[in-house]
C-alpha cells in the first residue's frame, strides 16, 4: 500500500444502509420503486411542494435517530490520523459523517436538517416541519421554503471546492454510490485525468467501474475499516 498526499473520498447511500436507511435504487428503494427522478426532480416540487415537503417532514425522525456504523467511523479516523490531507465528499442528505466525528464534509447533495429560501436564498438549519406556509426567519417572505436538497435539474453545491479536490488527488475512494447520478458519477474519471489510482467499494460491480483500478466487494461496514487500517499502518510504517 502506498502513501499519498491528498486522499478524495466519495460516499453514497450505500455507506448508510448498515446504519438502517434505505439507499435509493435498492430492492426497498427509499422511494418505494418509484423511479427516483420521477419524483426528486426541481419540477416535481415546483408542481406539488406540499407533497414533497411531507416526504421529508416524515423522513427526518429516522435519519435523525440514525447512528454512524463503521464505515463513517474508520473515515473520521482516517481524517484525524492521515499524514496527507482526507477530503470528504458525500452525496447523502443524513448527517452520519458528522455524526461519527468528521469534519469539512462537503454536502455536494444538501443536507435534510437545512433548509433553503428560495426568496433570499438563505441556508438555514431546518431540524422540525417545514411546509408551504412556513415564513423564512430571515426575510420573513412565507412559502418560499424548500428542503436543502439538490433534486434532478438543480446544480449541486460546492462544486468550486469538490473540483479544486479533485485535480489534487492521488488516491480516489468512491463508495456505496451506484455511480448513475452525474455530475457525482464523473468524479472519478477527473480523478483518473489527473492520476489517481482510484477503488471502487460496493457490494457489486456497478455500471460506472470503468475507470476503477480496484473494486473491493462487500458491506462497507467491514470493507472500509479494514482499508483505512491498511492506510495507516502504511503510514506509520513510512515514518519508522
Ligand atoms: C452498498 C451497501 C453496503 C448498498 N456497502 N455498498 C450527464 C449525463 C446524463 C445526465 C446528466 C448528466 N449530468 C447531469 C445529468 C442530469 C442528472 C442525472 O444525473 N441524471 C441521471 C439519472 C442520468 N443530474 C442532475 O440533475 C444533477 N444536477 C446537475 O447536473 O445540475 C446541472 C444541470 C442542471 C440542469 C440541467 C442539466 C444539468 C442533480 C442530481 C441530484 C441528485 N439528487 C438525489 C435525490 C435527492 C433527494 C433525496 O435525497 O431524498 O440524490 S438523486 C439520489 O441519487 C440522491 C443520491 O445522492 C443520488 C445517488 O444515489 P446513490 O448514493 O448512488 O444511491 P443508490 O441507491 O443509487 O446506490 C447505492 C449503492 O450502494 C448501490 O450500488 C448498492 O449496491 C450499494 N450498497 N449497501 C457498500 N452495505
Amino acid at each position: 500500500m502506498s502513501v499519498y498526499r491528498h486522499i478524495v473520498v466519495l460516499t453514497g447511500a450505500g455507506i448508510s444502509a448498515e446504519s438502517g436507511l434505505a439507499t435509493f435504487r435498492g430492492a426497498d428503494g427509499l422511494w418505494n420503486n418509484r423511479p427516483v427522478e420521477e419524483v426528486a426532480t426541481i419540477e416535481a416540487f415546483e408542481r406539488n411542494p406540499a407533497y414533497v415537503h411531507d416526504f421529508y417532514n416524515e423522513l427526518k425522525p429516522e435519519v435523525f435517530k440514525a447512528r454512524p456504523n463503521p464505515a463513517h467511523l474508520a473515515l473520521a479516523k482516517l481524517q484525524k490520523e492521515y499524514p496527507g490531507h482526507v477530503c470528504l465528499i458525500t452525496q447523502n442528505v443524513d448527517t452520519l459523517h458528522e455524526k461519527a466525528g468528521s469534519i469539512d464534509v462537503c454536502h455536494i447533495h444538501g443536507r435534510i436538517d437545512q433548509a433553503v429560501c428560495l426568496n433570499c436564498g438563505q441556508i438555514m438549519e431546518a431540524t422540525g416541519d417545514i411546509d408551504t406556509q412556513t415564513a423564512c426567519p430571515h426575510c420573513q417572505v412565507a412559502g418560499m421554503m424548500k428542503p436543502n436538497i439538490v433534486f434532478f435539474g438543480e446544480n449541486l453545491l460546492d462544486m468550486d471546492n469538490v473540483e479544486r479536490q479533485l485535480h489534487q488527488c492521488d488516491l480516489f475512494l468512491s463508495i456505496g454510490t451506484s455511480g448513475i447520478v452525474f455530475p457525482a458519477a464523473g468524479f472519478v474519471q477527473t480523478a483518473k485525468y489527473v492520476g489517481a489510482e482510484t477503488y471502487e467499494f460496493n457490494l457489486e460491480p456497478t455500471s460506472n467501474n470503468f475507470y476503477f483500478d480496484h473494486h473491493i466487494m462487500g458491506p462497507a461496514g467491514t470493507t472500509i475499516p479494514q482499508f483505512v487500517d491498511k492506510l495507516l499502518q502504511a503510514a506509520t510504517e513510512r515514518k519508522s
